[in-house]
């Protein structure tokens, strides 16, 4: 089962649009397995993005994400990371089709409300790097049969 974490940004958080993106890849069929509302700290934040780090526009991200609270789920599912991708839509949100999340609320780059982990092998990582063990919770869903097939 693919893990993959998602994080509602700061924008997401202030437009009170917290409850709309959750329930995109709830309804989508991913499980919740970990959740929790935080400010982010500024070594997390430049963790998150090391990738990024000789970015211009590295600082700027940082900035972003650490500028007001956030929500963070870690999501289990099928196909997870590449599922939720798809909900969330391009990078560049004006270029996002309508129906993402991206394309249905959000213009411009440095305000695109939502990350969603952007590999297999990152999505694992991350989902540790935002989480203890002891915050993840391993539970069968009554829905699991009708949303992942026996394999
Ligand atoms: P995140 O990682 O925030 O979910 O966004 P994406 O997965 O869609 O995009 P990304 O990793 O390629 O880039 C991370 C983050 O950097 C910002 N960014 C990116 C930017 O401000 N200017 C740029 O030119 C690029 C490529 C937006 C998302």
């Amino acid at each position: 089962m693919e893990r993959t974490l998602i994080i509602v940004k700061p924008d997401g958080v202030q437009r009170g649009l917290t409850g709309e993106i959750i329930r995109r890849f709830e309804a989508r069929g991913l499980r919740i397995i970990g959740m929790k509302f935080m400010q982010v700290p500024e070594a997390l934040a430049k963790k998150h993005y090391a990738i990024h780090k000789d970015k211009p526009f590295f600082d700027g991200l940082v900035k972003y994400i650490t500028s007001s609270p956030v929500v963070v789920i870690a999501f289990e599912g099928t196909n997870a990371v590449q599922a939720a991708r798809n909900t969330i839509g391009s990078t560049k949100p004006h270029e996002s089709p309508a129906g993402t999340i991206r394309g249905d609320f959000a213009l411009e780059i440095g305000r695109n409300l939502v990350h969603g982990s952007d590999g297999v092998e990152n999505g694992e990582n991350e989902v540790a790097l935002w989480f203890d063990a002891a915050e993840l919770v391993s539970w069968p869903r009554n829905t699991d049969p009708w949303i992942f097939e026996e394999r």
